[in-house]
């Protein structure tokens, strides 16, 4: 799945971007949609839905790409509380994890390269998801 979804995330990201926290009547434009890239290719998800999210995730002041995807993996139901495991086995969760692109350019001109996940000690982290 190409991440479309991603689009409306240079809306963020662009200088002179209309506040969200601007009041009701404020008239909101969004900037023409791009398509996003790392490494200089369209950015591309496992199947499932994207979630993008912009925020200085490394707290260097430059705004990063966060973006949570689900898709052909099952998620290990073992990891679930023992509570939870019987009904996950019935209903197949797909392993949900989420992408780090941290910003090498600048919030006005982002430039993404390799992603790393979410790490949970040793692995990467995931939830389950439907
Ligand atoms: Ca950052």
């Amino acid at each position: 799945m190409m991440l479309s979804a991603l689009l409306p995330c240079i809306f963020l990201l662009s200088p002179g971007a209309p506040s969200l926290l601007a009041g009701a009547d404020a008239e909101i434009v969004f900037a023409p949609p791009v398509r996003l890239e790392a490494n200089g290719v369209p950015i591309d998800v496992t199947i499932g839905h994207a979630a993008p999210y912009v925020i200085d995730f490394d707290g260097d002041g430059v705004r990063d790409l966060l973006v949570g995807e689900f898709g052909d993996v099952d998620f290990p139901v073992e990891r679930l509380p023992k509570r939870l495991q019987e009904a996950a086995k019935k209903s197949s969760y797909s392993q949900g994890k989420l992408r780090i692109y941290r910003n090498h350019g600048s919030d006005e001109q982002p430039l993404f390269k390799d992603f790393e996940y979410l790490r949970a000690g040793r692995e990467d982290a995931s939830m389950p998801t439907t």
